[in-house]
């Protein structure tokens, strides 16, 4: 029977991100909607390893798949690395990214660029059948734009901006944004340790 992965994720960009990467992977890559799980999970963690790892972990109680979950955030300088691992909760899990984006824009209103400095984080971490943990880490350095540019990507890309590129991240087709950002970073090195231990 061909291995499976679940991931645990109720994030669809995220899940979109996965598939592009993890797509040729001899193994069936589930989101959590196919699996018909809903977890509720309370990512109470202080690092964005700690959270993954309880996410993964918990889902693994429910399945014999191997089980990966990634916790990622955003980090701006400015804000004493805020939002972090509070991204998604940032002004509240429901509120519009429009409303997201434009309080951390209006938070740095006037600050120069050399102080907008901001890093995606994405930690990956999988659970496996045998009760053992694997990890990796990827990040991507930008700086916070001063308007919202792109309609690509999800969340906070289009106020993550790359001077090299001249783009915000959401202005990136997703294959482009896969080959640079934080999560293609953890993912291909996920993949590698993965390919190891399923051989
Ligand atoms: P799951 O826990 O179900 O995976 P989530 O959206 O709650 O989904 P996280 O707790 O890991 O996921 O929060 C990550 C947040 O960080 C995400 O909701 C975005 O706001 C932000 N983020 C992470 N990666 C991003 C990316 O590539 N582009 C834009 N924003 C990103």
């Amino acid at each position: 029977m061909r291995q499976k992965i679940l991931f645990a994720t109720e994030n669809e960009g995220k899940m979109k991100e996965i598939r592009q990467i993890l797509g040729d992977m001899d193994v069936e890559i589930q989101s959590l909607r196919e699996a018909g799980i809903h977890g509720d999970i309370e990512e109470n963690g202080e690092t964005f390893e700690e959270n993954a790892a309880i996410k993964a972990r918990e889902i693994a109680r429910l399945t014999d798949a191997i089980v990966l979950a990634d916790d990622s955030g955003l980090e701006v300088d400015y804000l004493g690395k805020e939002p972090g691992v509070h991204s998604a909760r940032y002004m509240g899990y429901d509120t519009s990214y429009r409303i997201k984006n434009q309080s951390i824009l209006d938070r740095l209103q006037g600050v120069p660029e050399e102080q907008r400095t901001a890093r995606f984080v994405c930690a990956i971490a999988a659970a496996l059948p045998d009760g053992g943990l694997l990890y990796s880490r990827g990040t991507i350095e930008g700086i916070i734009g001063y308007e919202e540019r792109g309609e690509g990507g999800f969340g906070y890309d289009p106020i993550f901006f790359l001077p090299e590129y001249g783009c915000s991240t959401a202005e990136l087709t997703m294959e482009k944004k896969n080959e640079l950002s934080h999560r293609g970073k953890a993912l291909r090195q996920m993949k590698k340790m993965l390919e190891e231990y399923m051989a």
